[in-house]
């Protein structure tokens, strides 16, 4: 009968916290490996800091900030092949910079222009999902979809804590369950959906507990080691790959940024926690534990950063440069029969914006 492992109820980890805790390693990664990870986290942190400052400039509409998410998104892409597909909630918008799309596209997608609108198969991106957990039966059905066909494709569904309270993240594991489908559940535990606290979510003890009801294998991993969920995401790879079917991650981190540019979370959040957390954000224990191992300069730290921050320069000059889109988009993709009325508002949309009549 499937369970919740009882090994790993206590939280995985990798990274020790170079006092007590010792560090471990993950077997199969070479040192090219560990720092390939290092400039995916960098450029992640990059991609989030950059969007607030453009946020508050005028460059890009709200954006969901992901500060301290890294890990759970780098660590779990690298244990990922090119032909699996990723399905990505707006907390993880900028995953797919770690398949190689342009900044300028992501940016694009936050300014709510449509040069962000990218064709899904050519990344295995799936779109942005706003939604709560609208993506995680999508995710499912492309899985059992590979499986049916005979290919080995597996996909990972991201999603919060929150999300667990959604019908369509029930009906999605229930189906993947039932349909040993190569699904990867991936939940983001940053314990708070706005401004609701895990605790006031769900009465069970974990989230991974919720897998058990689906008959699918829960783990528990610390959100904030890069290589726990790594190790733990290849291993849920593996087995869905097997025909093992899905397995459910549950990665506890704790949101140290306001849930989203519009949010002041001042009026529900204890600031002091917050500052705590901040103290071992996954990046600086990252990097501590490579330079524990001497597998990190600061020249080579360095570098990164400045190819991840010219990246980001490139990335918003690339999506500034786009001409404004046409307002008739938004009507043309609303409707197969559009109601008479949408033209004249149209018209009068195209009025106000000064645009040329189509
Ligand atoms: C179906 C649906 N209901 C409500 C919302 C409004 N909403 C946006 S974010 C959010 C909280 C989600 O929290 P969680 O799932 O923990 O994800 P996190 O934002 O913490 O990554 C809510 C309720 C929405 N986007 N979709
Ligand atoms: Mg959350």
């Amino acid at each position: 009968m499937a369970q919740v492992l009882p090994a790993e109820r206590d939280l995985r980890r990798v990274i020790g916290d170079g006092d007590g805790v010792p560090d471990g390693e993950v077997e199969g990664l070479s040192e090219q490996d560990l720092l390939e990870l290092h400039r995916w986290l960098v450029l992640l942190r990059t991609y989030d800091e950059r969007s607030v400052v453009y946020h508050r400039q005028g460059r890009i509409g709200t954006y969901a900030i992901y500060w301290n998410h890294e890990a759970m998104q780098a660590g779990s892409v690298y244990a990922l092949e090119r032909e699996d597909w990723i399905f990505p909630s707006y907390r993880e918008s900028a995953i797919a910079l770690l398949r190689g799309m342009p900044a300028s596209t992501i940016l694009s997608w936050w300014r709510g222009h449509p040069a962000g609108w990218w064709d899904p198969r050519d990344w295995n991106v799936a779109s942005i999902c706003v939604p709560i957990a609208t993506h995680v039966p999508h995710a499912a059905g492309l899985a059992w979809g590979k499986k049916l066909r005979g290919e080995r494709t597996c996909a990972i569904a991201y999603f919060g804590d929150g999300a667990t309270s959604e019908g369509s993240f029930h009906e999605g594991a229930n189906f993947a369950g039932v349909m040993r489908a190569p699904l990867v559940l991936f939940c983001n535990n940053n314990q708070w959906a706005i401004s609701t606290p895990v605790s006031a979510q769900t009465a069970a003890d974990t989230l991974a507990d919720k897998a058990v009801g689906y008959g699918i294998p829960g783990v528990r991993v610390d959100g904030g080691d890069v290589l726990a969920v790594y190790e733990a995401t290849r291993e849920a790879v593996t087995r869905a790959r097997a025909g093992g079917g899905p397995t459910m991650i549950e990665a506890l981190t704790y949101r140290v940024a306001p849930h989203a540019t519009a949010d002041d979370p001042s009026a529900y959040i204890d600031p002091q926690r917050v500052e705590e957390e901040k103290q071992h954000e996954c990046l600086g224990r990252y990097e501590a534990y490579l330079r524990r191992l001497g597998l990190l300069s600061d020249e080579a730290a360095e570098a990164v950063r400045v190819e991840a921050a010219e990246l980001m320069r490139t990335g918003i000059a690339e999506a500034e440069a786009e001409p404004p889109p046409d307002p008739g988009l938004v009507f043309e993709n609303a409707y197969a029969d559009p109601p008479p009325s949408l033209a004249a508002d149209l018209a009068d949309l195209r009025r106000i914006l000064g645009a040329p009549s189509a």
